[in-house]
């Protein structure tokens, strides 16, 4: 465990979201079946016992049933969980405006949470990105006194955008707690970019090697370079050389992995590969977000990435049936629907840029 271990004790909050199954250079028991069948009105008959797998967060037998609780469904995907609610001041934000947004986790005992363990150098973790994957921002809000936290935020065209706040309350199991924002206004969705070995960002190129494996950990490496070259001297960000959020196609479960190694332990380079090791919850296409800094600023690459060999995008399927509906009118008894990997089925193959 060594070096991975505080890698690892981060990743085991995650292990609790997604079910207790996921771990770092340790076995890692069968996840499939409860993802899969993850979802919020799912039940939680199966719950408690996958905490078996799960040995450190404990507290009283309270603590641990409302663990089991939270490992039948994916991180971000509710507002209140374990007893931790997220409540912000307001869910409108108009488009293009920077507003004072500000927001309270509650507790258990109904009141407002003011301490919180640092986990990666934060408090507390703000993701924001549009219900189509577009738009990602990664912010840390301050802390106001009396539990509430602000963050400057300006949702940047119209739509409907999920908020993840990624904290870990003092004596508690790290969690993400995700609610809805509102920018009014025309929204017009844009499709999920196809899977791409490489991203660009500010003229820097990002690799990704690897495969996702749903229910099992899997080494994902992503390396940076700039003008053709390795980068060599990427700079610690938050505790590492870089950050990666993977939001779920579908319904944005969230995933945010660290990497394999920190800055400073004497094995982990500054690139220009960055390894992590992570484990999605289930097949389908996700949207990968890679914060790495370097010449004092911190960039985001994104790709998309499929497990369990989900062909994404599917122009070629879905869509031919959508093209045999007249004028775009879906029917109500949809045969799509019934596809149980159906999300991608409404994406095409249009690349975007970022
Ligand atoms: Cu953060």
């Amino acid at each position: 465990m060594n070096g991975a271990t505080k890698v690892g004790a981060y990743v085991l909050g995650l292990a609790v979201v997604f079910g207790g199954a996921l771990g770092v250079g340790k076995a890692v028991g069968p996840v499939g079946d409860t993802a899969a069948g993850t979802s919020p009105g799912a039940g939680t008959s199966h719950g408690a016992g996958h905490d078996s797998a799960n040995p450190a967060k404990t507290g009283g037998t309270g603590e641990t049933a409302q663990a089991g609780r939270a490992a039948e469904v994916p991180g971000g995907l509710q507002v209140s969980a374990a007893g931790y609610t997220l409540m912000p001041r307001t869910d409108v934000v108009e488009p293009g405006e920077s507003v004072d947004f500000r927001f309270s986790v509650i507790g258990p005992d109904g009141r407002p949470v003011t301490r919180f363990t640092p986990q990666h150098e934060k408090k507390l973790h703000f993701i924001v990105v549009r219900r189509d994957l577009t738009g990602f921002q990664h912010l840390h809000p301050e802390q106001k006194g009396d539990g509430v936290w602000s963050v400057p935020l300006t949702l940047p065209a119209a739509g409907e955008y999920r908020a993840f706040a990624d904290f870990a309350p003092e004596g508690a199991s790290g969690m993400t707690l995700g609610m809805d924002l509102s920018a009014p206004g025309d929204y017009r969705p844009e499709p999920l970019a196809a899977p791409v070995r490489t991203a660009t960002v500010d003229g820097y190129t990002v690799a990704l090697a690897g495969d996702l494996a749903p229910g099992r950990t899997s080494r994902l490496t992503l390396s940076v370079s700039k003008g053709g070259k390795p980068v060599t001297d990427l700079e610690p960000y938050l505790g590492a050389y870089g950050h990666l959020v993977a939001l779920r196609d579908g319904d944005l479960a969230y995933l945010h992995v660290h990497p394999d190694g920190e800055p400073g332990d004497g094995r982990t380079a500054a690139g220009p590969g960055i390894t992590f090791f992570t484990e999605v919850p289930s097949a389908g296409a996700y949207r990968l977000f890679l914060d790495f800094k370097h010449g004092g600023t911190v960039r985001t690459a994104e790709f998309t990435a499929t497990a369990g060999g989900v062909a994404v995008p599917a122009t070629e399927s879905a869509p031919a049936e959508e093209e045999n509906t007249p004028a775009g009118e879906e029917s109500p008894s949809d045969g799509a629907s019934e596809a149980p990997e159906g999300p991608e089925t409404s994406h095409n193959s249009d690349d975007h840029s970022h």
